[in-house]
């Protein structure tokens, strides 16, 4: 049952959750931006141009109504994917090989991508992306344009294919499955002769978009190590996008493309406040050449990405938004690769579970690096750490202890944003709570309290600022009959929090990390 109450007074009854609709609870029109999401047909998933003419209120406008597209929402939806670094780096310990490396090399005694989807999975992973090509160049598929891949290898007497042994796995294993292609190839002769290597990289594209069935996401690299002598290539970014979007019109384009951007570090760290309504300098949506951090008029790495002040900033010097939500990559262990001698630096549980609360639940997607060893297996450390974390995840989040509670939504008399309060009948005991904005009405909160009632009064136990897909908000164990969220600050004027997706957890070991404010 959810209760929505005006300046203070029960106003309605809705008869059940099921019967709630977000856009039926949107305010009334006079009560916000022109504009506003959901309610407007005007939402739109593509760049919308901002600039010196706008007005704040036509900025705030424009910003409220930039929603995600399907792919973008079925990527966010996977919260949780794996990124696999194997290859030739994988047999010479290194991280960047140069190219020259002998296919022979290339020897994986005990190789088993079944291993690697039920390792992954046991922490919980969606999805997987696999190195097709680093920047040595070597190819994990027995591609038609180069000899310098599996089939110059002795492993299966070169008729092997590692895409096509991942792709099979993952589809079996139900988990999403991604590609890695290094635009730049240390390898390929043609690299720097820009037009013929645009179509050696285009035809290499075309192999991994046609022989595999369906692909979830391309992840192109921004890295390139060329000296100032080095050869200088131009990348056909237009080129390769609309071969992607012609043959796989579901994958996501990722960090040097226009569906994912980059988090701006591979430590694992995300901001305080992720947008994924993104403003960008100028009207070139595609990558910079200097800029390995992903599109041009973006620098992935500055701190603000998106408050509104930055929206403001921009519209000044002329530009666009975009929906363009953050990816985390980072490794369980220091390197990339492989190397045995950081089978003893396998990132902690603790570490692990604080990477995942600030980006799963820091309204970003956590691909979390995990690099097979040279017989083609994950090692032991790294699954037994990723069992522990899935086993950890599960005990917290098996149970939502907010199932059932009643919802009323109140507004106060002096503000036009709405209080959320969940009566949960009896004393829950909880160290964790979720929050969850509908993204296809796009991202608007900006500032927000949680409290907890203590019997006598409302106690505010967290403040956060993004929502987005998914807030995680670790506070100490708490136990209450009765939460209670208040928006601060938004744009737009929908009703921002997804009643249907809030939730109370419990962590039983207690958390060992905090980001939001308390220590547990
Ligand atoms: C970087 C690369 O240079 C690393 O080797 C790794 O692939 C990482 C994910 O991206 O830019």
């Amino acid at each position: 049952m959810i209760i929505r109450t005006l300046s203070g007074s029960i106003a309605l009854a809705a008869a059940v959750l099921f019967a709630f609709s977000w856009v039926g609870c949107s305010k009334p029109a006079a009560d916000k931006a022109a504009g506003g999401p959901g309610t407007d047909a005007r939402s739109v998933t593509g760049p919308v141009e901002i600039g010196p003419a706008d007005m704040i209120a036509e900025l705030e406008a424009k910003a409220a109504r930039v929603v995600p597209s399907e792919r973008q929402l079925r990527w966010q939806a996977l919260e949780f994917q794996a990124f696999v670094h194997f290859g030739m780096n994988t047999f010479t310990d290194r991280e960047w090989g140069e190219g020259t490396e002998d296919p022979k090399l290339f020897a994986p005694t005990e190789l088993d991508t079944d291993q690697w989807v039920e390792a992954v999975k046991a922490a919980g992973i969606r999805g997987l992306i696999v190195t097709a090509k680093h920047h040595d160049g070597f190819c994990l598929w027995p591609s038609e344009f180069t000899e310098h891949s599996v089939k110059s290898s002795p492993w299966k007497d070169g008729k092997g294919d590692v895409v096509g042994e991942v792709a099979d796995a993952c589809r079996k294993g139900g988990l999403a499955f991604g590609v890695y292609l290094s635009p730049w190839d240390r390898h390929e002769p043609s690299y720097g002769d820009s037009p013929r290597y645009n179509e050696h990289f285009k035809n290499q594209l075309r192999e991994l978009l046609i022989r595999y069935g369906e692909i979830s996401a391309v992840w192109f690299d921004g890295a390139c190590g060329e000296g100032p002598n080095g050869k200088r290539q131009v990348y056909d970014w237009a080129g390769y996008f609309a071969l992607i979007r012609e043959l796989q019109p579901g994958a996501v384009i990722s960090i040097m493309g226009p569906d994912a951007r980059w988090i701006g570090n591979e430590a694992g760290v995300t901001r305080e406040s992720e947008w994924s309504v993104i403003p960008v300098v100028g009207y070139d949506d595609l990558p910079a050449e200097k800029n390995p951090g992903g599109i041009a008029g973006l620098d992935a790495q500055s701190q603000d990405l998106g408050s509104f002040g930055r929206i403001a900033e921009v519209a000044r010097l002329g530009g666009r938004l975009l929906w363009y939500p953050g990816q985390v990559d980072v490794s369980i262990r220091p390197g990339w690769f492989y190397h045995a001698a950081e089978d003893d630096k396998v990132k902690t549980l603790d570490h692990l579970l604080d990477i995942y609360y600030t980006s799963v639940g820091g309204n970003a997607q956590l691909l979390l690096n995990i690099p097979p060893d040279k017989r083609g297996r994950i090692h032991e450390n790294d699954a037994r750490r990723l069992k522990e974390l899935g086993d950890r995840l599960r005990a917290t989040f098996a149970e939502n202890l907010a199932a059932g509670a009643e919802m009323l939504i109140t507004t106060p008399l002096t503000d036009r944003l709405d209080w959320f309060t969940w009566d949960l009948g009896s004393p829950v005991r909880f160290n964790v709570a979720q929050l969850k904005e509908d993204l296809r009405l796009g991202q608007q909160v900006e500032a927000f309290a949680f409290d907890v009632w203590d019997g006598k009064d409302w106690v505010e136990k967290a403040r956060g600022t993004t929502i987005g897909w998914k807030k995680l908000l670790r506070i100490p164990t708490a136990e209450t009959a009765k939460v209670r969220v208040r928006l601060l600050r938004a744009r737009g004027g929908v009703l921002f929090i997804r009643p249907d997706s809030f939730g109370l957890y419990l962590d039983p070991l207690g958390l060992p990390v905090k980001k939001d404010g308390v220590k547990p």
